[in-house]
């Protein structure tokens, strides 16, 4: 069943994309169709995508929500890049970036794992079992926003 969009009836915008080495897509498809079920226009990027490309087609799209999801295991380290790339760029003020998947080799099952994607800038890592309940539960929360910040802090709140 198609839930509710956004508080105002337009539906959220998220842009979701992976890291550059990941050619694995079935995350992606999978992601895709959880968020169109849950009210969100999605403009998918694909596999292998590079930090430019995401950068450009974020700013293009203006998103309520950036999404990463990645499993071949580079995200611990490639993620870094896509963050700061993000976090450079004053037209993405206030958006909240969210990554999520099998984010290294090791297994790491919590967000306090990967201490540095969230200093360079993600305001939630989505690991392990809980992953999609959780970052579910932080999307009914964002709200609709400008890009005022206040889908950040909403997510930042809930996540940490
Ligand atoms: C199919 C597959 C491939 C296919 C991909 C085809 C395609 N078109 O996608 C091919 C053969 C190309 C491939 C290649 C490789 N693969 Co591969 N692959 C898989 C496999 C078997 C299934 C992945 C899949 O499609 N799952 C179905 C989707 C729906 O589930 P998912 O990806 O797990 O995502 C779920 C969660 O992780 C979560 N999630 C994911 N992202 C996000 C994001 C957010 C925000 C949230 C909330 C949740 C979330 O939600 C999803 C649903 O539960 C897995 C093993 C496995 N059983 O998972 C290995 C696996 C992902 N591959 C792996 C590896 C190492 C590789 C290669 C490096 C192998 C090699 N030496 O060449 C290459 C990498 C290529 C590259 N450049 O990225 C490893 C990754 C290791 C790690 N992270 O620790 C895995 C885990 C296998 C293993 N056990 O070692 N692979």
């Amino acid at each position: 069943m198609r839930q509710q969009s956004s508080r105002n009836g337009s539906p959220r915008k998220v842009v979701l994309s992976t890291i550059p080495s990941d050619a694995h897509t079935w995350n992606l498809l999978f992601l895709q169709l959880l968020l169109e079920e849950h009210g969100c226009a999605v403009t998918n990027l694909g596999a292998c995508v590079p930090v430019e490309t995401l950068v450009a087609e974020s700013v293009r799209c203006r998103p309520d929500l950036i999404v990463l999801s990645t499993v071949n295991g580079h995200g611990v380290h490639e993620g870094l890049d896509v963050a700061r790339a993000v976090r450079g760029r004053r037209e993405l003020d206030g958006v909240p970036l969210v990554i999520g998947g099998k984010i290294d080799t090791a297994g790491s099952r919590t967000a306090a794992d990967f201490r540095p994607l969230l200093d360079a800038g993600f305001d939630a890592v989505h690991v392990g079992v809980t992953a999609v309940p959780d970052f579910l539960a932080l999307l009914e929360r964002l709200p609709s926003v400008g890009h005022d910040g206040t889908g950040r802090r909403a997510y930042v709140d809930a996540a940490r």
